[in-house]
């Protein structure tokens, strides 16, 4: 069995306003492409398909022309599953019709209990879900309220979930998993090359690899580069494009799929290379540098997108930098000055609540406004209120 995997296709996001759409149309043929070529059983999407849980009518348009392409046109089978920027309820319309085109797609976690089989394999789908989830989930299947009350990060969680799969294991044939987590190679490390989201907040705490070493091989989304992968057969594809400035200035930065081939004896993992069609070059120079003609004709003005940071610059002596930038570079989707209090950026940035858990935000809110941490009293409050909001979804 031949397996295409990417993830974190996020469509539908947008760079300082500029969209990426274009940008993700272009990855997607080559996507397709290989798909083709390389004559694969099927695409694996592990999740952040859309950028946003209610996402534009624009990338819903362009999202449904490529599975379209995909699954309809060129009858390549999809397995798709939701990450934590998908909104899982929304995207989990129409599922039941699809499976009829060999369109799997998981969004909810009781449905990660049905694995998909072949001859020889059988595809646990688990899509993006968070302790409070599992909570519903376990509550539903009659587990004792003081056990689920137990469930408080996503470890315990996994532990639980991942135990009910063992069970589901056929003998004698292979065992994939499909899922959107932070995943690290050991306990006491953290993942550098995060997402947007920071590895430790709330209910996003990262997994550990040996967690997952009863399957065969784990095909992962959520971090956005494949260098974060913990190990050989636990492996994170990356996003198909740069989403950020900061991914932009990795050096390692390749952005691209991979082809995983599943065989009795072995699973082998190939990467494939996804060019850019607009790159986005980033720029730390001084003012006079920038505009130095003998420069900026080494670079690819008017076609590839450019973020600049002008060094050791004195701003009141200079106006309408980013126009005359603009004229010289093209599109310049992010210009910063060195010196400029980056710091309180760069925490703001940091903290993205629609990153935390619900249980997460109230106490740190809680925290902020009264300076006080939650008594046990009133964290047992806001568990049962969420886990109830939860059960009305
Ligand atoms: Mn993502």
């Amino acid at each position: 069995m031949k397996l295409l995997h990417t993830a974190d296709w996020h469509i539908g996001r947008t760079l300082n306003g500029y969209s990426l759409l274009n940008e993700q149309k272009h990855a997607f043929k080559q996507i397709l492409q290989l798909a083709k070529d390389e004559k694969v059983d099927g695409i694996v999407i592990a999740g952040d398909i859309y950028d946003r849980s209610i996402p534009g009518t624009d990338a819903v348009t362009t999202l449904d022309s490529m599975l379209r392409e995909i699954n309809l046109t060129n009858k390549i089978p999809i397995y798709a599953i939701s990450g934590n920027h998908d909104g899982a309820k929304r995207l989990n319309y129409g599922r039941e019709w699809m499976e009829f085109t060999n369109f799997h797609l998981n969004t909810l976690l009781d449905e990660a209990f049905t694995p998909l089989e072949t001859e020889d394999t059988q595809i646990f789908m688990l899509p993006f879900f968070d302790p409070m989830d599992a909570r519903v989930y376990y509550k539903e299947q009659g587990m004792d309220e003081d056990d689920v009350k137990n469930i408080h990060t996503i470890n315990d969680a996994m532990e639980l979930v991942l135990a009910d799969m063992y069970k589901l294991f056929a003998p004698n044939k292979k065992h994939l998993l499909i899922t959107h987590f932070s995943v690290t190679p050991s306990a006491d490390q953290e993942i550098e090359l995060t997402s947007e989201t920071s590895s430790k907040v709330g209910g996003l705490a990262t997994l550990t690899a040996s967690q997952f070493d009863k399957f065969d091989y784990v095909m992962l989304g959520h971090i956005h580069t494949r260098f974060a992968s913990p190990s050989e057969n636990i492996r994170y594809s990356g996003s198909p494009i740069k989403f950020n400035v900061k991914e932009a200035r990795l050096k390692n930065k390749g952005k691209g799929v991979d082809i995983v081939n599943i065989t009795p004896d072995k699973i082998t993992t190939e990467f494939h290379e996804i060019r850019p069609q607009t790159d986005l070059i980033v720029l730390e120079e001084t003012w006079e540098t920038l505009l130095d003609p003998t420069f900026y004709k080494t670079q690819p003005t008017k076609s590839d997108w450019f973020a600049i940071t002008v060094k050791n610059f004195d701003r009141s002596k200079h106006i309408n930098v980013r126009a005359q930038l603009q004229e010289i570079y093209g599109t310049v989707v992010e210009l910063d000055y060195e010196n400029l209090r980056k710091d309180t950026t760069a925490k703001i940035a940091d903290k993205n609540i629609s990153e935390l858990s619900p249980d997460s935000i109230v106490e740190q809110f809680f925290q902020s406004v009264t300076g006080n941490d939650l008594s046990k009293e009133q964290k047992r409050l806001v568990d049962s209120i969420f886990v109830d909001l939860r059960k009305e979804d």
